[in-house]
């Protein structure tokens, strides 16, 4: 029987979604009980347990069990990007970065517990990110694949990683953007981490090098568009609120894809990179690669 394409076939991706969040923040509340010293670990919890979309462990369970992997082998590390993840946007929240009040409709962490311990507790979620990997997955995987995605994510988060991305917008305020700078800006800030969630899984499942490359692409596409679509939707959402909230253009000072190429080419390069993620899963069975498919369309076609 010839193969079905992705689009052709059943698949529940709402449940999808639902099933494996809900497994995921199992065990992210498993994985900081509350002890001594409370406070620090209260801190954690409520910012690591706020309630986000959980995309990011999602990729590394999808991208794990794409190549034959069990659940429970990516476990551990699609708990540990959530971690990092989490850490960046406490740190990103700070007074002395964005400065924000309200992250995942809640009050931020340092409005919630004060500045001093949302640094530490960035930096406490960081550093369990790592040390979660190393005593947990090394129980049911390998050393080599374990020691391989450590170094994957380290690299990920670091100066040539997040970090990279986080320095390169700073320094980038209140000058003038050209489209490369804006890619690497969001390739660094958005798509790293995106992609060493799927590659770690893909580590941890044991695919072969050609997978982790495929995946590698697939995920660096899908991490270009979640931006590009936060672009587009900012545009579009703020024009149609307009009047309600007397057009209030919340990235008005910063470079967006429809401001550096009009909104007609961004939503094209949108489809653009959306096909392109698609074909890397074209090498894979359709049935077993239908979540990360309906994951690109899910970054792509979201409505906020
Ligand atoms: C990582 C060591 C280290 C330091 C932090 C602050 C910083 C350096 C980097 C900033 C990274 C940042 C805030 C990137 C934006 C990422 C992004 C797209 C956030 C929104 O992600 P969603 O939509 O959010 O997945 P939820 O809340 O659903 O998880």
């Amino acid at each position: 029987e010839p193969q079905k394409h992705p689009e052709e076939l059943e698949f529940q991706f709402e449940d999808y979604m639902d099933t494996k969040a809900k497994i995921v923040n199992q065990a992210l509340d498993d994985s900081v009980p509350l002890r001594h010293p409370l406070k620090i670990h209260e801190a954690m919890r409520y910012s690591l347990l706020a309630g986000g979309k959980r995309v990011r462990p999602i990729l590394s369970i999808a991208s794990c069990e794409l190549v034959g992997g069990d659940e429970e082998l990516v476990l551990p590390i699609a708990c540990a990007v959530e971690m990092i993840h989490t850490m960046s946007l406490i740190h990103d929240d700070l007074p002395c970065m964005d400065n924000d009040d309200l992250r995942r409709g809640k009050p931020t962490n340092h409005k919630v517990f004060g500045e001093d311990t949302a640094v530490l507790a960035g930096d406490a979620l960081l550093s369990l990110a790592f040390e979660h990997v190393a005593t947990r997955s090394i129980q049911v995987v390998s050393s080599d694949r374990v020691v391989r995605a450590i170094a994957e994510l380290g690299a990920a988060v670091g100066s040539e990683g997040l970090v990279a991305g986080q320095i390169v917008d700073i320094e980038s305020e209140g000058r003038e953007l050209n489209l490369s700078e804006l890619e690497y800006i969001h390739l660094h800030k958005t798509a790293k981490l995106l992609e060493a969630s799927v590659v770690c899984g893909v580590i941890m499942g044991g695919g072969n090098e050609m997978e982790v490359e495929r995946l590698r692409r697939y995920a660096r596409c899908v991490g270009l568009l979640f931006q590009v679509i936060d672009d587009i939707l900012d545009v579009t959402k703020s024009s149609e609120e307009l009047g309600k909230t007397a057009g209030k253009d919340l990235k008005s000072d910063k470079a967006t894809y429809p401001k550096l190429m009009g909104l007609e080419k961004a939503k094209e390069f949108a489809d653009a990179l959306v096909v392109k993620a698609k074909e890397e899963l074209s090498y894979f069975n359709g049935t077993k690669a239908a979540p990360l498919y309906h994951l690109a369309n899910y970054i792509a076609y979201r409505q906020n």
